[in-house]
């Protein structure tokens, strides 16, 4: 497949709720879009990174330059047949791992149309449906999120995750296991904390979470070695994990119990397959992060999730918990059981509604050699 051209679109869609974090509260979501065309197959992508740059340092704004001024005359003119030619071709730019991730799965996309296959088996997937989680932001009251909790276990998700920060932490967790003592239930700090508060973290064991998810510095593996060391709760990397020699690092140093993985962060799907493999190596179960994705990003987490070692709810949940109208066809949805079935037709198995992409479009250009 020749790669002739790409277009770079940013998109904006509004959050049916607020979804907020320890790094602040977002209404709605712009997203950087990529669609790749190849000789009649047009393969698409959607890079992760946010508006600003809390989450990590990408932001929309930093992907589109890099995409436009590097990436994309990286690819342009190539002939690629495959999503895993892709980084070797993208190797030269250091960092940037959003923007990269949204090119390369644009092709693995591009590459299960052009075979008709579906890009979980193109993947190397196994399960034929995935348990899903959902994660709750931090909301106005305890109240607002004890009844959104209630919502989501009513409709079968199978884990609670809940984004803590100092203050909205402790008693949080505790009313909610007085409400409900056996449910499957997680806290995300989002690096909210220091080691400075291991005793207050201490106090998160009472709870028996599934796990505290980047309770430290978006970037530290060693200090979590420290903190989880001292600690029975399993901690997962999230923010941490980029390169999968940073799994391997970080289980190496036994800095983490469980790892997210999320496609875009790590820079697509070749390291996502990595990390999922050396994870399972380590006999340390895996489970697919979200970033508020539209249902284009969302479908590819679905494919990846069918990995084997997928083997923890992910935060993989339906379009309507975030979108009134999904930028695919159908939009996902989750079974009373809280699970995802898969989807046997060629590439996602979702198709794009292009003409509802055109409508939420704000910026569009079309990069050529
Ligand atoms: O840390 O997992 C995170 C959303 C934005 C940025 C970071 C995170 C999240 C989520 C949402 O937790 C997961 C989802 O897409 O449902
Ligand atoms: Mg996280």
């Amino acid at each position: 497949m020749k790669i002739e051209a790409i277009t770079l679109r940013e998109i904006e869609m509004p959050l049916v709720h607020f979804f907020e974090t320890s790094f602040g509260r977002i209404y709605s979501r712009r997203a950087l879009v990529v669609t790749v065309h190849c000789e009649g197959v047009d393969g698409w992508g959607e890079c992760v990174a946010d508006e600003a740059p809390f989450y990590s340092g990408e932001s929309v704004e930093t992907a589109s330059h890099v995409i436009r001024t590097y990436l994309g005359p990286m690819l342009l003119g190539k002939q690629v047949e495959k999503g895993s030619d892709v980084p070797a071709l993208l190797a030269r730019v250091r960092a940037h791992r959003m923007a990269k991730g949204a090119l390369e799965n644009a092709v693995w996309d591009a590459e299960a149309k052009a075979r008709n296959l579906p890009l979980w088996k193109l993947l190397g997937g196994t399960l034929n449906k995935i348990p899903c989680g959902v994660s709750i932001g931090i909301q106005d009251s305890h109240e607002q999120l004890l009844d959104k909790i209630e919502t989501e276990l009513a409709a079968g998700y199978q884990r609670i995750k809940v984004k803590v920060k100092p203050g909205w932490d402790v008693e949080v967790l505790a009313k909610i296991r007085k409400r409900w003592p056996q449910i499957l239930l997680s806290c995300d700090a989002n690096s909210a904390y220091t080691l400075n508060d291991i005793e207050h973290l201490k106090k998160f064991e009472e709870f028996k979470l599934l796990m505290i998810e980047q309770p430290l510095w978006n970037d530290d593996f060693y200090f979590h070695s420290v903190l989880q060391k001292q600690m029975q709760t399993a901690i997962c990397l999230d923010e941490a994990i980029e390169f999968a020699r940073d799994a391997q690092a970080a289980l190496e140093l036994g800095s983490c119990r469980i790892i997210n993985i999320k496609v875009g962060r790590v820079g697509g799907f070749s390291e996502a397959i990595k990390i999922h493999d050396i994870a399972q190596k380590f006999n340390v179960p895996v489970w697919c992060g979200g970033m508020l994705e539209t249902g284009l990003g969302r479908s590819h987490n679905i494919a990846l999730s069918t990995l084997p070692n997928f083997k923890l709810p992910g935060d993989v949940s339906a379009s309507k918990r975030y979108w009134k109208e999904d930028v695919i066809e159908p939009e996902v949805t989750v079974d009373r059981e809280g699970f995802i079935a898969i989807r046997d037709e060629p590439g996602t198995g979702y198709k794009l509604r292009e003409d509802q992409i055109e409508k939420i479009t704000v910026k569009k250009e079309t990069l050529r050699k």
